[in-house]
């Protein structure tokens, strides 16, 4: 049976037997002080802000048995995966590859890479290193998701307009019905947010649908 949750721009039909939580890049250099978010000057206590949230939403789903993919923004330690042009836009010193304070920058393996210790992943799920801000480019996500009859998707994490909006829009392209759990995304720009929260929704939910953690909880127990 469908659950019904209170939802922008209109309530969003949760299907239990073929929705998973999409967590997008909880990883210690976007949201620990100290990482590469915080040496590029952003504020990342923004972000730590959502890790409580984060966690209930995550647990929500373990309670419920219904699959989790966790995402890093990662790259190969040969960078063979990392376009000259995606490397060349980063502030010089701090680019792709080059050592930060939490190893060398999105690069898989390194401590700086790892998801934080709060949202750690648990055996059984799905955890995937996407080169591309999008969870769909270069991961095989689709595949996994398809053989596993999963037909919607529920998004958290960070940054919302950059890597959460990105996958939101392949996985709204690709057919899935998503929504975003608006109190489970952050950005280090609050009018990003904002912004992207409406791009969403608007003209009837173009790229899906936004609630909030407790619409959701309430909606489910
Ligand atoms: C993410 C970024 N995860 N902003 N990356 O949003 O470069």
């Amino acid at each position: 049976m469908l659950i019904s949750i209170p939802a922008r721009p209109y309530p969003y039909s949760l299907d239990p037997q073929h929705t998973a939580l999409v967590v997008i890049d909880m990883q210690r250099d976007f949201i620990e002080p100290g990482g590469f978010g915080d040496s590029l000057g952003n504020d990342v206590r923004r972000l730590e802000a959502i890790v409580p949230a984060t966690a209930a939403l995550i647990d929500l789903f373990r309670r419920q048995g219904w699959p989790i993919v966790h995402t890093r923004e990662a790259h190969q330690p040969d960078l063979s995966d990392c376009p000259p042009a995606k490397r060349a836009r980063g502030k010089p010193g701090l680019r792709i590859g080059d050592e930060g304070s939490m190893g060398r920058i999105l690069i898989a393996g390194e401590p700086g890479n790892q998801i934080v210790d709060a949202l750690a992943p648990r055996e059984g799920e799905i955890v995937i290193d996407k080169p591309g801000k999008g969870m769909f480019h270069a991961t095989g996500i689709n595949e996994r998701l398809r053989e596993t009859g999963i037909t919607h998707l529920v998004f958290a994490g960070v940054t919302t307009e950059v890597c959460v909006q990105t996958s939101m829009r392949e996985a709204n392209d690709r057919g899935y019905e998503c929504l975003l759990v608006e109190d489970a995304t952050e950005s280090y720009f609050p009018a990003f947010k904002a912004a992207t929260i409406e791009m969403i929704v608007a003209q009837g939910g173009i790229v899906g649908w936004v609630a909030t953690l407790s619409a959701l909880v309430h909606a489910v127990a």
